[in-house]
């Protein structure tokens, strides 16, 4: 495969494909294991990533891309196949997540910065050794109306550090996924669709400044945002059609076509939910950028409790999985509909 960065940036968007989140933390694997009654020893965390990877029909079909956390990137499956080696076979990247997660912002309750860029030129270095062509760092946005956030420090911290992050990648031949959330299921999260649209472009406008400021080569990333929705506290809901509208509209309005392609995050949106948002933008066409999914909850959740730690339940497991990727993959192309969902 080729190392220009332009062309894994093309290959983690190829067309009817996404990217699988499986980068949760130990701290954020616990949560999504303990709602199975699974312990979070270091091989169950195996055995739950080992039947995602070997998931060949998802993975060959419909996977572009794996986001894996330090550990699961050094892990190997029970015959003793490195799971790098199983993506890379699946005809998938192998990417990693270098933040070292959101912390509190001194002088600013309530908000957040993410953490992770001492050292990162070393850590990267090594994580292309160990096979990883792209990386990911999410930097946290959280809105509440009452106490005023955010703050447009906490907007300007965060996109700082998803530019020095990307800049760094980039010298060390790895594509960055810049992925600025803005939350949907944060303390509050009463906020309505207008109020995440506004959030979410300044937000956008600030990463994109930096980006150049740091020099950053637009071709060689990928942009993992979140969708325009309304808190999920908000006394009135929005619509599909309107989520995916007002989506498109803050994209094209914030992100350069130059970017090759624009992976979402679910966010806290239901598994069919974040399929139909991401089919009804593709299918408005249009498009200056490849629009797809970079999903966690949504691709995982069935799978996940299919599973339920047991392995016997692989092969239910993997066919819940089968069918996230599947329904994602057809979104990715517009061609998703609520009938394919029952069969
Ligand atoms: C899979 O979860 C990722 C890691 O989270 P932690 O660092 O908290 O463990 C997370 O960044 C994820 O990649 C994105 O939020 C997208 O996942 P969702 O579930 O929102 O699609």
């Amino acid at each position: 495969m080729s190392e220009r960065l332009e062309d894994i940036a093309e290959a983690m968007v190829a067309s009817g494909q996404g990217i699988l989140a499986a980068d949760e933390s130990t701290g954020t694997i616990k949560k999504r294991f303990d709602q199975i009654g699974v312990e979070n020893t270091e091989d169950n965390r195996r055995a739950y990533r080992e039947m995602l990877f070997s998931a060949d029909e998802a993975m060959n079909d419909y996977i572009s891309g794996v986001i894996l956390f330090d550990e699961t990137l050094r892990q190997k499956a029970a015959d003793g196949t490195p799971f790098v080696e199983m993506i890379r076979k699946a005809g998938a990247v192998p990417g990693i997540k270098v933040d070292k997660g959101a912390k509190p912002l001194a002088g600013f309750p309530g908000e957040t910065v993410t953490e992770g860029l001492d050292g990162l030129r070393e850590r990267l270095a090594e994580y292309h050794e160990l096979g990883a062509r792209f990386a990911k760092w999410r930097g946290v946005i959280d809105i509440n109306e009452e106490d005023g956030l955010p703050s447009s420090t906490c907007i300007q911290a965060n996109a700082h550090a998803l530019a020095r992050y990307a800049a760094l990648c980039q010298e060390a031949g790895i594509v960055p996924i810049v992925e600025p959330e803005v939350l949907m299921d944060g303390p509050s999260a009463s906020h309505d669709i207008e109020t995440c649209y506004e959030v979410t472009e300044w937000t956008l406008n600030t990463v994109f400044a930096e980006l150049f400021q740091m020099d950053v080569l637009l071709e060689g990333m990928i942009l993992k945002p979140n969708m325009i929705v309304p808190g999920k506290n908000a006394s009135f809901q929005a619509s599909a059609e309107e989520v995916a509208e007002l989506t498109v509209r803050c994209l094209k309005a914030t992100v350069p076509a130059a970017v090759p392609g624009i992976a979402f995050l679910s966010g806290g949106q239901s598994d069919v939910q974040a399929s139909e948002h991401l089919h009804l933008m593709n299918a408005s066409g249009n498009l200056p950028w490849t629009l797809t999914f970079s999903y966690g909850r949504a691709l995982q959740q069935s799978a996940l409790k299919a599973w339920g730690g047991k392995g016997d339940n692989v092969p239910a497991a993997q066919a819940a999985f089968l069918h996230r990727a599947k329904m994602n993959g057809l979104a990715a192309r517009g061609a998703w509909s609520k009938d394919l969902e029952q069969a």
